[in-house]
């Protein structure tokens, strides 16, 4: 068993294991450097040499306990048929969305597509120390929609009206996003990923009464999905506030990352019989050392006696400065 996966199954102690949503990205120069020769980000993610390559990069620099495969939540739209385009200003755009991409039986096209994917996640998996864990992920159906659909307004908002238009076809897209996904994580695994992280990164803008039908039962199906092929879970509902606590009751992962505005004392009472990941303010990292080690410490002590894996309330931003990254993990693997 992998570091991340030993920890996912342990729910009593915790063995400081470290990993960081977003280290393979944008805030290291060497992942910067093969960007610029690379501007179509969608082929980068499918260069499986250069995936893999990204993807190790932060576990040649630092001592983490996992890598989590260089994609993106986006590709399985573009699988899907729908073209993904990332725009510096306004984010990743998506021609529009058209049905009948689920109607056809159009299975061996999207695995095809997404084969040096899962070509990627075997090179990284040869290259990577054997008690390191190899993480695949997929955005939650809801957050996939946000983007297939273009239902986000402005940074925080959701257009209910175009939600709306679409309302009879609802039930039968999540139910198809659920099916490609689940075949999605499946070939993740079988190609050496060992432990699965479900992105739902725009939960907390489900409007409380269409959290039970976009949040909770479509991340469900998706966890039953990995608990029926012993596939660990982590699942990371971001936004979610106190339902956090009506997910995990719900949707039962291994694993749940808190984002950071949960309060992580609140998280210990609460968030019972599931390993957290998680939590600190990314922005800490532009402080001083002592403010930034102060807060991984507050995080490191209340989580000393349960199943805890350390990482942030969101990605690395790209602003990040790495040697602050190897001060933070130096500190994690010398806390007692
Ligand atoms: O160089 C660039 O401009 C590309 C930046 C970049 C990177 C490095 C994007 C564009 N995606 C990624 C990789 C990525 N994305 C990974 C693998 C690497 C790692 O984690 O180390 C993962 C797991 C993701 C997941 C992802 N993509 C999420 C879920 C997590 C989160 O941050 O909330 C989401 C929402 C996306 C969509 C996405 N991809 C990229 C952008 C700019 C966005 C939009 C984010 C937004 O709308 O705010």
């Amino acid at each position: 068993m992998t570091n991340i996966n030993k920890q996912l199954y342990n729910k009593k102690t915790s063995s400081k294991k470290v990993w960081f949503m977003r280290q393979a990205g944008r805030y290291l120069p060497e992942f910067r450097k093969i960007r610029l020769d690379n501007p179509d980000f969608i082929k980068l993610c499918l260069n499986s040499e250069l995936s893999a390559e990204i993807t190790l990069q932060p576990l040649k620099r630092f001592d983490l306990d996992a890598a989590i495969i260089f994609s993106d939540i986006l590709i399985v739209p573009y699988a899907l048929g729908q073209s993904v385009n990332f725009k510096k200003e306004n984010g990743p755009v998506l021609s529009s969305f058209k049905i009948d991409i689920f109607k056809k039986n159009e299975l061996d096209l999207f695995l095809n597509k997404l084969n040096p994917v899962y070509k990627a996640v075997s090179l990284s998996r040869n290259k990577l120390e054997k008690e390191k864990s190899l993480i695949g992920f997929v955005g939650s159906p809801w957050t996939l929609l946000v983007y297939m659909l273009g239902l986000k307004e402005g940074k925080d908002k959701i257009n209910l009206i175009k939600l709306k238009e679409i309302n009879n076809d609802l039930d039968f897209i999540i139910i198809n996003l659920i099916k490609f996904l689940c075949v999605h994580i499946e070939n993740q695994v079988k190609a050496g990923a060992d432990v699965i992280q479900l992105f739902d990164s725009w939960a907390g803008l489900i409007p409380e009464k269409m959290l039970d039908n976009f949040c909770y039962k479509p991340n469900q199906a998706l966890v039953d999905f990995c608990k029926s092929k012993n596939i660990p879970v982590i699942c990371f509902p971001r936004g979610l506030k106190k339902n956090y606590k009506t997910f995990n009751e719900i949707v039962k992962p291994d694993g749940l990352n808190i984002d950071s505005d949960i309060d992580p004392t609140w998280a210990k009472e609460n968030l019972i019989n599931v390993t957290i990941q998680g939590g600190m303010n990314p922005s800490y990292l532009k402080e001083d050392d002592d403010k930034l080690l102060i807060e991984a410490k507050k995080y490191l002590d209340i989580f000393k006696n349960v199943s805890y894996i350390f990482n942030l309330g969101h990605g690395l931003r790209p602003e990040t400065n790495p040697e602050k990254l190897t001060k933070l993990i130096e500190f994690i693997r010398k806390y007692k």
